[in-house]
């Protein structure tokens, strides 16, 4: 029997959603059943970009006069514009009655993130985080090997992103933020650490800025206690020069009381065990055909996530990544702020 097409609307046409677009029309290509049937972003020139780009017609610039034109006929929308509108978007959207997608990081504050996690539920709408780091193919094998038992209990483990990328001609907005590597890119880091060794107790952080012709801090270095008694390191720059520049690759090594993993540059990851022996993977994303370099890891997540949100609405199963998760990401992000003005380490909140 055929499936019914799941139907959404996309909210922000900017940089990023463009990858977006392409997953979800891959997704429908491969008789997935989803369709993106409108558009909005308040910037006209933007919607006409996508509105040709995508071929769909139904094209607003406010997300009011989208949800009255399709009222009833959205299953959900994906919100993939920045942070500020989310705490009027999502409310909108749950308002509706559609199920909501919406970008890292999904509010700005965590009083914020609980308010939109209340209304999505009083509405009885899902809230689905859009946080990929962990659906990079390299890093979700890195994930599972762990989770297989492979190298027994973890003890110790780093998450580490270093590049040199200028990230701020494509996202200008990242140059201007008072809050930058953390709340941009520590997130992603964060959320894989939560992935691979689960909540975290405490944590502390230091941060400087190399560039001086940004706002924010664009290097962050954490220590992380898990609940399980694991500790992580995550550290993130921006500002690490390399001649061989691994961005948007995060490296990780985990040590466990059975043997060690190591997801090394350009997707390689041993498995070493407690005889001395070591099996090498390759862990290549497999490029969808739109994806460019260097972004073909971060552009294959946007398609495992989307695929993986779309199997889950189906199944009427929650995503990892749901709003009551992601809050507890973010709140690795507000303690770190925190731990690196007070030089104390922090106790991250936690959602109930
Ligand atoms: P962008 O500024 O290029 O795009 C945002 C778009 O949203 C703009 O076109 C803007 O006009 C539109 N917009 C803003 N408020 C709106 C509103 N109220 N109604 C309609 N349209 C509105 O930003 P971007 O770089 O595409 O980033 C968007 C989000 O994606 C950010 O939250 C960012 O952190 C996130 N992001 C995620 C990843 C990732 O998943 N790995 C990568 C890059 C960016
Ligand atoms: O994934 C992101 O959120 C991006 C980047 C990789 C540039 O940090 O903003």
């Amino acid at each position: 029997t055929q499936q019914r097409t799941v139907r959404g609307a996309l909210i922000g046409c900017g940089f990023f959603a463009e990858n977006q677009m392409r997953a979800w029309r891959d997704l429908h290509e491969m008789g997935k059943g989803v369709e993106i049937v409108a558009l909005c972003d308040r910037d006209p020139q933007r919607l006409a970009y996508f509105r040709d780009l995508f071929g769909v017609e139904a094209a607003y610039t406010e997300a009011e006069t989208l949800f009255a034109a399709f009222a009833g006929e959205l299953d959900f929308v994906d919100i993939a514009t920045t942070t500020p509108s989310h705490a009027a978007l999502v409310p909108l959207a749950a308002r509706h009655g559609v199920d909501i997608i919406c970008q890292k990081p999904f509010a700005g504050s965590l009083e914020n993130a609980s308010r939109l996690i209340a209304q999505c539920s009083a509405s009885r709408v899902s809230l689905g985080i859009h946080e990929n780091f962990r659906w990079q193919h390299a890093v979700r094998q890195t994930i599972e090997t762990l989770r297989s038992g492979r190298i027994g209990r973890p003890f110790f483990g780093r998450i580490s992103y270093r590049s040199g990328f200028d990230v701020y001609a494509a996202q200008p907005y990242l140059a201007r933020a008072e809050r930058f590597i953390l709340e941009d890119l520590g997130i992603h880091v964060l959320d894989i650490a939560r992935a691979l060794f689960g909540e975290v107790a405490r944590l502390s952080c230091e941060t400087t800025r190399i560039n001086a012709a940004i706002a924010g801090e664009d290097v962050a270095t954490l220590m992380l206690q898990h609940d399980d008694g694991i500790t992580s390191v995550v550290d993130c720059s921006y500002a690490t020069r390399l001649a061989d520049d691994p961005f948007p690759q995060s490296l990780i090594e985990v040590d466990g009381v059975h043997g060690s993993l190591r997801l090394r540059q350009d997707f390689v990851l041993e498995i070493h065990d407690t005889g001395g022996h070591c099996v090498v993977q390759t862990v290549r994303p497999e490029p969808p055909a739109w994806s460019e370099s260097p972004w073909v890891p971060i552009q294959a997540s946007v398609l495992a996530f989307q695929a993986d949100w779309l199997e889950a609405y189906r199944q009427n199963r929650p995503i990892e990544t749901r709003g009551e998760d992601n809050y507890n990401t973010l709140a690795l992000v507000e303690a770190a702020y925190e731990a690196a003005a007070t030089h104390q380490s922090v106790i991250p909140e936690r959602w109930n």
